[in-house]
């Protein structure tokens, strides 16, 4: 990766501001759990060339080889903790409009996956760490196929995994991808901060593979089947069926057939 052009090229106020970056660590998101507790400041991001232990959510196994971008940012806003769902939702819609700028067609499943042609290119895992309902920090990480192979992914990735690479025939510079990537979440960024959700909730609705479609979803304590009319202002999907409107704040989604 070019980090002179990155650092050149990056427009941004506060996203970005400071970089730190590895050839090779465990995970971006663990170090940068580390710097925030040690002080760091909004904004700040670290980027690996390759992660020996990339995290999904619920402990699950992120495949990281090189050619992937794997970037964790630093946020300290002054807000209370339920508002980390919708911070899942616009760097999903970041990564969508970024994505969307190299040609391709991405959309967003419901909560954190970006797909194209209903495969795989990117996972978000946003961490928080909380004092007395307080935000102390929250970490986003993002994790994107750039100018991977997809046989280099594990083999049961394979059929339901993309890359850039992949879909355009031809490879991309990571620089000018994280530019972009960080220019687009600056900017969705402030707006949330600013309170306006209403721009963000017609972003999703535009990118949403999971909008009006019939899903399953599956929490920590429940199966939720029912029609996915809409997002709240907290950023929980609604699903209607039967039985009412139920509000889920996570989980894992499975698109039913109509
Ligand atoms: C996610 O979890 O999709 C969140 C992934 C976040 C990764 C980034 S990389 C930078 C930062 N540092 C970290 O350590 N993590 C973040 P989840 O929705 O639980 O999906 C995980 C599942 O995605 C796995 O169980 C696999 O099935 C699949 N998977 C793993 N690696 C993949 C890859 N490279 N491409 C596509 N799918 C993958």
């Amino acid at each position: 990766m070019n980090l002179k052009e990155l650092k050149e090229s990056l427009k941004t106020d506060s996203i970005g501001k400071k970089i730190y970056f590895f050839r090779q660590i465990n995970s971006t998101n663990e170090i940068a759990k580390n710097f925030a507790n040690n002080g760091e400041e909004e904004g700040t991001i670290i980027i690996a060339e390759t992660q020996t232990h990339g995290k999904g959510r619920l402990n699950r196994n992120w495949s990281s080889p090189i050619g992937g971008l794997y970037l964790s940012i630093i946020l300290k806003p002054k807000l209370l903790p339920n508002y980390v769902s919708k911070l899942n939702l616009l760097t999903a819609i970041a990564v969508a409009k970024t994505i969307n700028q190299f040609g391709l067609s991405p959309k967003i499943k419901w909560p954190n996956d970006v797909l194209i042609n209903r495969k795989k290119i990117c996972g978000i895992l946003t961490e928080i760490s909380t004092k007395e309902n307080k935000i102390k920090y929250i970490i986003v990480g993002i994790g994107i196929n750039v100018n991977i192979d997809i046989n280099l992914l594990p083999r049961e990735l394979q059929k339901t995994s993309t890359s850039v690479k992949n879909e355009l025939g031809l490879e991309i510079s990571i620089a000018d991808l994280i530019i972009k990537l960080l220019n687009e979440f600056e900017k969705l960024y402030d707006i949330f901060k600013k309170g306006d959700f209403i721009y963000i909730r017609k972003e999703w609705k535009k990118f949403s593979s999971t909008f009006q479609k019939n899903v399953k979803v599956i929490t920590k304590n429940e199966v939720i089947v029912g029609y996915a009319f809409d997002i709240d202002e907290a950023g929980a999907l609604l699903i209607k069926n039967d039985k009412g409107i139920k509000r889920v704040i996570s989980g894992d989604c499975i698109h039913l057939k109509e």
